[in-house]
Parts: C-alpha cells; sequence; structure tokens
C-alpha cells in the first residue's frame, strides 16, 4: 500500500528581476542592488505515477551550495515512501549531518521537503491548504515590491495605487536608511496619498541599533502602522522583545532565520507580534509547521515572508488571520496565477500547491542533476 520515490530532477535557476530593488542593507553600503532571484527546484517522480514540485531560492548567493548538497544526499530519496514525509526528512539530515540542522544544508532540503507535501496533498486530491486543515479560502494580502528605496517617492506612490486597483489590500515600503528624516518624509507621503485606511507597513531590514528603532518607533507611533518590520538585527532577540513591549505599533520580524529553533527563540521571548517564517529559508513546510504550531499556542501572529505561492497556502492553515506578502518576482518559473481580489488572495483550489513549472523556466536553467531508480 506504500508508494515509492522513483525518480528526483535538482535544478537550479537564475531569474532575473524585472528591475533591480535596493532595501536598506544597499542604502547602508552591505549589499549590492538586488537583479536576479536564485531558484532550486525539486522534482519528484512516484512509482504510482504521482509527482511533487518543490522549490527554494537564495538572494545574492547559496544556490550553487544547495545544489550541491542536494547532489550530494538525493539519491538517498530513492525507494522511500513519499508519504512518510518527517521519516524521509530525518534521513536527509542523517545523511548531511556533519553540516548540521540550519542554514545552507536545510535550505537545500526545503525544496525536497515542498516537493514531497505537494506530492502528499496531491494524492489527497486536496489543495495543501485543505491538506492541513483551513481557516479559510483566502488571506489578506499586501504589496511590497512597489516600495523599495531605489523608486523616488512619487513611483512608490504610482505602484502602491496600482496595487490596490489589483486587489492588493495593503502597501509595504522600505525604510532603515542612513538619513531617518528622509524615511520619515517618504512614509508621510507614502500615508498622505493612501489615507488612513489603507494598512501601511514599514521594513528597515535589520539597519538601525536599539535606539534608533526605538526613536523610529516612537516617531511614528500615530500612524496606525500594521508593523514595523525587521528593526534589529535579525538575531537581536532580546533586543527586539524589549522594542515590542515598549511601542504600540507591532514588531515583525523572523523571515531571515534559517532553523525552527531560532524562531523558537523568539516566541519564547515574546519577540515579535508578526513572526515572518519563509518556508525556503527555515527548511521546508515541515519545520515552519513546529513554529507555526508553537506561535499559535503563544497567541502570536504569523505573517509568512515572499513566497506567496507555498504561503498563501500556509496562511489560510493558519488560526489567527494574519497576512501574505505579495511579490511577483518566482511568478515567471510558473504558469498559474495567483488571484487577488478585494484586498485579498484567493487559495488555489487546485491539488497540492496548484503550480506547475512553466516552460520557459528553462531559459534561466543553470544546472541540472537527476536520480532514477536502477541507475542513471
Ligand atoms: C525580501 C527579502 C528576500 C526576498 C524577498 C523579499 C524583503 C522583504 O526583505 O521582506 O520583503
Ligand atoms: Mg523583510
Amino acid at each position: 500500500m506504500g508508494d515509492r520515490i522513483e525518480s528526483v530532477r535538482f535544478a537550479r535557476h537564475a531569474v532575473p528581476l524585472a528591475r533591480p530593488v535596493s532595501d536598506a542593507k544597499v542604502a547602508t553600503g552591505r549589499q549590492r542592488p538586488l537583479s536576479q532571484l536564485d531558484v532550486l527546484t525539486c522534482e519528484i517522480g512516484s512509482a504510482d505515477g504521482l509527482s511533487g514540485l518543490g522549490f527554494s531560492y537564495t538572494t545574492r548567493a547559496g544556490t550553487p551550495a544547495q545544489f550541491a548538497h542536494v547532489k550530494e544526499v538525493g539519491e538517498h530519496l530513492l525507494g522511500q515512501d513519499p508519504s512518510d514525509i518527517g521519516k524521509v526528512y530525518d534521513s536527509l539530515l542523517w545523511a548531511g549531518a556533519s553540516v548540521g540542522r540550519s542554514g545552507v544544508a536545510t535550505q537545500a532540503l526545503a525544496a525536497i521537503d515542498v516537493a514531497l507535501w505537494d506530492l502528499k496533498a496531491k494524492r489527497a486530491g486536496l489543495p495543501l491548504a485543505k491538506l492541513l486543515g483551513a481557516h479559510r479560502d483566502s488571506v489578506r494580502v499586501y504589496n511590497t515590491s512597489g516600495g523599495y528605496l531605489q523608486a523616488p517617492v512619487e513611483e512608490v506612490k504610482a505602484r502602491a495605487s496600482q496595487s490596490l486597483a489589483e486587489g492588493i489590500g495593503g502597501i509595504k515600503i522600505k525604510v532603515g536608511q542612513p538619513d531617518m528624516r528622509e524615511d520619515l518624509r517618504r512614509l508621510a507621503a507614502v500615508r498622505e496619498h493612501l489615507g488612513d485606511g489603507v494598512p501601511l507597513m514599514v521594513d528597515a531590514n535589520q539597519q538601525w541599533d536599539r535606539p534608533s528603532a526605538l526613536r523610529f518607533g516612537r516617531a511614528v507611533e500615530e500612524l496606525g502602522l500594521v508593523w514595523i518590520e525587521e528593526p534589529l538585527d535579525a538575531y537581536d532577540a532580546e533586543g527586539h522583545a524589549q522594542l515590542a513591549a515598549a511601542l504600540d505599533t507591532p514588531i515583525a520580524t523572523g523571515e531571515m532565520l534559517s532553523s525552527a529553533a531560532d524562531l523558537v527563540r523568539l516566541v519564547d521571548l515574546r519577540a515579535a507580534d508578526f513572526l515572518q517564517p519563509d518556508v525556503p529559508r527555515v527548511g521546508g513546510i515541515t519545520p515552519y509547521l513546529k513554529v507555526a504550531a508553537l506561535a499559535d499556542h503563544a497567541h502570536l501572529q504569523v505573517a509568512p515572508h515572499f513566497v506567496m505561492e507555498i504561503h498563501v497556502h500556509l496562511a489560510a492553515a493558519y488560526p489567527r488571520e494574519s497576512w501574505v506578502e505579495h511579490i511577483e518576482w518566482l511568478s515567471p518559473l510558473f504558469e498559474e496565477r495567483l488571484e487577488t481580489r478585494d484586498g485579498r488572495m484567493t487559495v488555489p483550489d487546485r491539488p497540492g500547491l496548484g503550480l506547475s513549472l512553466a516552460g520557459r523556466a528553462g531559459q534561466w536553467r543553470l544546472d541540472d542533476v537527476e536520480f532514477r531508480a536502477g541507475g542513471r
């Protein structure tokens, strides 16, 4: 009655962005503008004729290392039952135990884990959200891609209006520039443009120290922001907890953390009002679900970071309604488009994630490798 994994194919891609973007890490000189996303895809085929599609991503560096890792451990998948996701995941952790249970190693496993969940939901004939148990069939959605720092404020305003016209409900803009007055000017201009009714978030991408974050938070308390994201270094859990206690405006963080253990620390310290796990970065849906269960137990909100293609399902399956992030950068890889209407993103009703790789993905493929039962 069990199924068997018969084939696994990994490929890495470099997907260009329509326009390069800069966040506060660029404004402070720590990084270059982001011009492409690097994506590791995983396609699993089973003896029952089912297939699963998963992926992981990095910005600027990391996907070649992920690809090297799955090239080494990937053959351990062959012959295993794809329904036994936790067992399969453990076997891959043990196969790569020397490089640990966080960071690049588990981000590589994320592509596999997502493919296994996709396959399992397809076997059940259910969208992933339904397999997990959905609380709603659409989720509030906000746009980020129009609010980056390279864009003059007039462009940010125009892109925000365009997002709202496309049925997106909230707007996030980047802050965290060396001159905080510039952030405050842009934020005031966008708030005035949108009016008080539109949910608005800001994201500092870790570029403030504790006093600056507190100063900014106090200065914007009256603006009614949905949250202030990554005000501090991603690993400064105590600092985030102090800030969350000091401000009325909610604090959001968690996107950079690459293990469930690191995110659970934020939960334990009540360091964020909105926790922002990212499935590819945290090592897959399996560790994400551990974090979500503990966050729910602690009565926190979960607003997953980026990757709306996966997260729309997980946000629908979380008890407390939060937000999913609209960034269209991965869309060219897939055939299907996600629907937004009345400020919400609809959970696809197709089985699994409801995604298939587009033929055009081939043009961005840099490398691939395949494992098959009985040899290549
Ligand atoms: C971000 C980082 C990496 C990929 C997409 C988006 C950004 C955000 O920090 O939070 O929107
Ligand atoms: Mg962010």
